[in-house]
């Protein structure tokens, strides 16, 4: 039986990424943080399974010493290294942390992998922060220019798989996902956020949401569909570095009134820049407003990815768009209200 070890399976793509490689026959090695709480309410349902194939070890990416005893302890046939401070917002807060776990903590894998056995195959979850969105649209040839303390360090990792795949051959990728998204996104991401507060609306809670920046835009796409790209990245005969795209992309207004449309909501914007704020065109309350404590000291304005690269290597299709994927979180967001 094949053997994975994730770093970072407590988060988003944890979870869907140990869901997969369960259904595939691997046994699955997670390695969680201590934290002041027993659940991981996301894995949860995964992991306290004793039916299921899989393990829950304590770790941490920066500690390089029980980073090398867990991958000599469980020899894994693959290892995903998800684990990041992964809030591009929060990481101008925290930058030295931010580097050190989503810098040094690949490091500290790699040479862990290279020490261990080399043959380990690793996959570095790397990001379109690096593009920066300075040029329309992005690929894996695209100049890379982090805009962030987080887009920098993960810029670092980036090149430092690179270097261990060409110096010691080592089978090494990047997948250079662009947002994905799903139920289970942290809380303080736009499409979360905008979720929950759809979702509060429609329970009838006297909610606003306060957002930030509207004219950036993404490139979103379904977080399980996404990691079957990470899965099949391990399974190439050649490691090479992808870029995981829709190759789609809205703004961050037209998402919150694509998010109000699912449930019947109109908004009609009113004001300008700082000012502007939308109503529901309906019983005429505001419910979004711009608060200016979620601006960023800096902005990456615009992301989208050019993915052909993708669906020629591993047939990457990404089977939702950002219409399901709202729609999803909203179904999910209205059943935990209601709960
Ligand atoms: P997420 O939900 O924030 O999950 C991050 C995971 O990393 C959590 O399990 C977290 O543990 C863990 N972690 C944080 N610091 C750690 C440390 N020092 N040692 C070990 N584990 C640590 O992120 P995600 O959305 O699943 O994304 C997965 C990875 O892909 C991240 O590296 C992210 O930067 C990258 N990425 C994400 C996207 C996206 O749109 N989702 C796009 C491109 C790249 P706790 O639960 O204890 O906090
Ligand atoms: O912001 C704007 C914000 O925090 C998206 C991470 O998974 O994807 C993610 O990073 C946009 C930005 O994601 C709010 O300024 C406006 O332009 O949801 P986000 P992100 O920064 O794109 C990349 C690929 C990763 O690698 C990261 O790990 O939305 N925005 N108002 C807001 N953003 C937030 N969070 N909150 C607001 O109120």
């Amino acid at each position: 039986m094949k053997k994975a070890l994730i770093f970072g399976v407590t988060g988003q793509d944890g979870y869907y990424l140990s869901k997969l490689l369960i259904k595939k026959g691997y046994f699955v090695h997670g390695v969680r943080r201590r934290n002041s709480i027993v659940e991981n309410l996301r894995i949860d349902e995964i992991f306290f399974d004793k039916t299921k194939n899989c393990d829950l070890h304590y770790g941490d990416v920066t500690d390089s010493i029980s980073t090398l005893n867990l991958i000599k302890k469980i020899k894994p046939n693959e290892i995903y290294n998800l684990a990041a401070q992964s809030h591009v917002g929060i990481s101008f807060d925290l930058p030295e942390y931010t580097s050190n776990v989503d810098g040094i903590g690949t490091l500290n894998i790699l040479e862990a992998i290279k020490n261990v056995n080399k043959k380990i195959k690793f996959y570095q979850a790397s990001t379109s922060e690096l593009f920066g969105g300075v040029s329309k649209i992005q690929n894996e040839k695209t100049p890379f220019y982090p805009k962030s303390p987080y887009g920098v360090a993960k810029l670092y990792s980036y090149w430092i798989t690179k270097c261990y795949r060409e110096s010691y051959k080592m089978f090494c990728v990047n997948g250079i996902l662009f947002n994905h998204e799903s139920k289970f996104r942290g809380e303080n991401f736009i499409t979360r956020k905008v979720s929950k507060a759809v979702a509060n609306i429609v329970c009838n809670k006297n909610t606003v949401l306060e957002v930030g920046n509207l004219k950036s835009k993404r490139d979103w796409g379904h977080a399980e569909d996404y990691v079957e790209a990470m899965w099949k990245m391990l399974q190439l005969k050649n490691p090479v570095d992808l870029v995981v795209s829709t190759g789609k992309s809205i703004s961050i207004k037209r998402l919150i009134e694509l998010s109000f449309n699912i449930v019947g909501i109109k908004i009609i914007w009113k004001g300008k820049n700082e000012n502007e704020y939308g109503i529901d065109k309906k019983t005429k309350r505001k419910i979004v407003k711009i608060n200016k404590k979620f601006f960023r000291p800096n902005e990456v304005d615009n992301l989208k990815g050019d993915n052909r690269l993708s669906k020629k290597i591993i047939n990457f299709r990404p089977k939702k768009n950002i219409q399901d994927i709202m729609s999803e979180m909203i179904e999910n967001d209205i059943k935990l209200i209601k709960n």
